[in-house]
């Protein structure tokens, strides 16, 4: 018994540690990544030139959320979940991106972001050319100040940002 609640107790530290990393400071987390087999709800995202349909998505902590994330659009379009100070570090990333090749306004050069190490598949993001279609799993584990936006340059300057809203809170 005793043994079996050590393990349990080295567990819950091992998912703070993790949430906390993915975290945006201020002692908050924006949550983890959630797990495909336990999802509460599916919830579909159009993303389009500056706007994502819904633009406020609302949530309960603690749930799991599967977004399957759409690109209606003519352009590149990620769906990024965090705060200002995630996606002010992401951006420059994007930029840099850019202006190697890794990808255009329109197209993702898979091949050239692998060589640079930018591969593009965290947990609480969806970049997708024109058409695709990608799901993003989400448990929010704390009712805390975020959304949801477009890293590609000028995008979310452009409007391109949508409110993660916690209802009860
Ligand atoms: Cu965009």
């Amino acid at each position: 018994m005793k043994f079996t609640k050590s393990i349990g107790a080295a567990t819950a530290l091992i998912v703070i540690a993790g949430s906390a990393m993915a975290g945006a400071g201020h002692g908050s987390s924006i949550g983890q990544a959630g797990d495909p087999a336990k999802v509460d709800r599916v919830i579909e995202v159009s993303m389009d030139e500056m706007k994502y349909d819904p633009k406020t998505i609302n949530v309960e902590k603690g749930e799991t959320i599967k977004f399957v994330v759409r690109n209606d659009g003519n352009l590149v379009h990620e769906f990024n979940l965090g705060t200002k100070e995630t996606w002010d570090g992401h951006s420059k990333e994007m930029k840099d991106m850019m202006k190697s090749g890794m990808m255009t306004m329109k197209k993702l050069n898979h091949a050239k972001m692998m060589e640079g190490g930018m591969m593009h598949n965290d947990p609480n993001s969806a970049l997708l050319e024109p058409g695709q279609t990608a799901e993003v799993v989400w448990t929010f584990t704390e009712a805390t100040e975020m959304g949801f936006a477009c890293n590609v340059p000028g995008h979310r300057e452009g409007g391109m940002a949508g409110e993660i809203a916690f209802s009860g809170h």
